[in-house]
């Protein structure tokens, strides 16, 4: 996986291939959902620009953790799509061997650490994480991200505590795409803001156009700096938007309005980097078209992938479920 430390074409333009290649992997999976080989997903797309902008700047080092939205996550972490998406069918050959599925992806060797279906939970994992790197004495640094709903779970404030006063490498990152399923931002997190509270913390609280990567790409520059230079912790907060309901059909979206999701979408995060190569000269239509081909190629193929792989045996049932200690 490359580690890029500027705005470059080459940044630019892997930006623009993981952001594409995780909105065909969601539609993938959408379908693969609506034909019953799952239950469904929490689909990421529209904040395909958040993990993107800041997985640019990591190395399979560093660590990222996720949610039970984390798709996005773990393509802009560099996991492997046929295996992701073998993982969701619940295949042998999947990233957790079928046992984890949509929810609980991980992949130890890219620094995936997991997604996880409890909202909240991996917060402190991720600070626990952060202290490991800080008593190995590496520059590691751990990025978790969490929804607004989860931003005021119990879990992030004792986190940030920690974090601050030891000061840990780790990137609180908040994506604030306005609704915990059907209850909207505003009515649930009081004082209207996540990044505000990271003053109660002294750590820095920056908030982020999360429909542009090449923003979360700039602020995550400062906190990834930070962390490794051992000045501690940095919380974001990432305006994004789920474009599909909480988890696929089963939503009518009675909550929001059309009127809003058209503000989104026309801010939608590829077409702005589409633009932005465009404008600056760094690729051309036809460069942009190939890379579109690569992309659905590539989903084509992990989709094939999955269907022909075979369920775990079973047997295998309680392998690697507990760990054995010595
Ligand atoms: C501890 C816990 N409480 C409740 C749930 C049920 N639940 C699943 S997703 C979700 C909403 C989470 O909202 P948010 O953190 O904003 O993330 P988003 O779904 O918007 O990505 C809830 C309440 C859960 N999985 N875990």
């Amino acid at each position: 996986m490359p580690t890029y430390s500027e705005i470059n074409k080459d940044s630019l333009l892997w930006m623009y291939e993981t952001m594409v290649t995780i909105r065909r992997f969601e539609e993938q999976s959408k379908r693969e959902a609506d034909a019953g080989k799952l239950r469904g997903i929490h689909s990421s797309i529209g904040q395909e620009a958040v993990p993107t902008g800041i997985c640019a700047q990591l190395s399979d080092d560093d660590f990222v953790l996720g949610t039970h939205r984390s798709h996005h996550h773990c393509i802009a972490k560099g996991v492997d799509i046929k295996e992701m998406m073998a993982e969701l069918l619940g295949k042998a050959t999947g990233t957790n061997k079928g046992k984890g599925g949509t929810m609980h992806i991980a992949d130890i060797k890219k620094g995936m650490l997991g997604a996880n279906g409890v909202v909240g939970s991996n917060i402190p994992v991720a600070t626990g994480v952060a202290l490991s790197a800080k008593v190995r004495g590496t520059d590691q640094v751990s990025v978790v991200f969490f929804g607004d709903g989860a931003s005021s779970q119990g879990s992030l404030h004792e986190a940030m505590n920690l974090a601050s006063i030891w000061k840990l490498p780790v990137l609180f990152v908040c994506e604030n795409n306005r609704y915990a399923e059907s209850t909207p931002f505003e009515y649930a997190v009081a004082g209207g803001s996540v990044a505000n509270r990271a003053a109660g913390y002294a750590m820095p609280g920056v908030e982020v156009d999360g429909q542009s990567a090449v923003e979360m790409f700039e602020v995550a520059r400062e906190a990834i700096a930070r962390a490794r230079a051992g000045d501690g912790p940095t919380l974001i907060e990432a305006h994004t938007y789920r474009y599909n309901g909480h988890m696929g059909a089963d939503d009518p979206l009675g909550y929001r309005t059309q009127e809003e999701q058209d503000y989104y979408e026309a801010r939608d995060c590829i077409k702005r980097m589409e633009e932005h190569l465009l404008d600056g000269g760094y690729a051309t239509e036809s460069d942009l078209k190939a890379i579109d081909e690569r992309a659905l190629a590539a989903v084509a193929e992990a989709a094939k992938f999955a269907d022909e792989s075979p369920f775990p045996d079973p047997s295998e049932l309680t392998t690697d479920v507990y760990v054995s200690y010595p």
